[in-house]
């Protein structure tokens, strides 16, 4: 897969796309990022890339000439059409469904903004889809740029060890992770669950599931409320929650306890 970034950090960008497991997909001719600087394509003596906003106010546009040059070397250096993707908190919400399908697409391209934005007229008619990594405000396109580049470029196909295994991780079943644990098996800071060094397989995998359930049925209810459990996996939900409440009775001071307190107090 290639993965074309439009970005005034283009050094910036490279760098991102260098390290870890998706620096390796590199190495490994799995993935090809590259970056185009928009203001390369600007044609003035000032190499201008950006303008006041229309109808005044603070802040600054960035322009359409230099964006739309840039896009198209871009776009001719593609034997394919490429599907072009603007960052911005407008934008629909990345979620690993949304990562998984971009992973399967030959060529896309991710055009970042910095101060207010680019001119609408640029996205409407050079933009596919825009996408937002979240809630908050960035200073500019390329970190969510980064986040895409990332969680895209460990999905392709030799990118991660076996025991690395994508399948594994969370989201991918639509479930939070449910926790690890290495050597020691006895610490000051607690021991590693019991099941874990059991050697019983079955037992182990449905430990890990009521811990995935579990943990999103606390941490991550609107998770749970999206998809529709097997019987399997509602029964595991079912003994999670009655450990928890009966966990959550037994640290909650007692009424008795609360009178002694109250005698302490007066
Ligand atoms: N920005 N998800 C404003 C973001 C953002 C986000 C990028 C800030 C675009 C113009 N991008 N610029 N959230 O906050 O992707």
């Amino acid at each position: 897969m290639r993965i074309d970034v439009v970005t005034l950090f283009p050094d910036f960008m490279r760098q991102c796309a260098a390290v870890g497991v998706v620096g390796r997909a590199q190495q490994r001719e799995l993935l090809q990022v590259e970056a185009w600087n928009p203001r390369d394509y600007a044609t003035d003596n000032y190499r201008t890339v950006d303008g006041r906003t229309c109808g005044g106010g603070p802040g600054m546009v960035m322009l359409i000439e230099p964006l739309r040059a840039a896009l198209k070397v871009m776009r001719e250096a593609a034997p394919e059409p490429v599907h072009v993707i603007y960052l911005s908190p407008q934008g629909a919400r990345l979620t690993q469904g949304r990562v998984e399908a971009l992973a399967k697409l030959p060529r896309i391209a991710l055009l970042c903004g910095r101060y207010e934005g680019v001119d609408e007229r640029l996205l409407a008619h050079e933009v596919d889809e825009e996408l937002s990594i979240g809630d908050y405000v960035l200073s500019g396109g390329e970190l969510g740029a980064a986040v895409i580049i990332d969680a895209v470029g460990r999905l392709q196909d030799g990118a991660l060890n076996d025991a690395q295994s994508a399948e594994q991780d969370s989201f991918s079943n639509g479930l939070l992770d449910c926790p690890h644990y290495a050597r020691p098996v006895h610490d000051a800071l607690g021991d590693v669950p019991e099941v874990l060094l059991s050697g019983d397989h079955a037992a182990i995998r449905r430990w890990r599931l009521k811990q995935s359930l579990g943990r999103t049925w606390l941490r991550r209810p609107d998770l749970l409320a999206q998809r529709a459990l097997d019987a399997e996996s509602r029964a595991l939900l079912d003994e999670f929650r009655r450990e928890y409440a009966r966990e959550e009775q037994a640290q909650r001071p007692s009424r008795q306890n609360d009178a002694v307190n109250d005698d302490r107090n007066h």
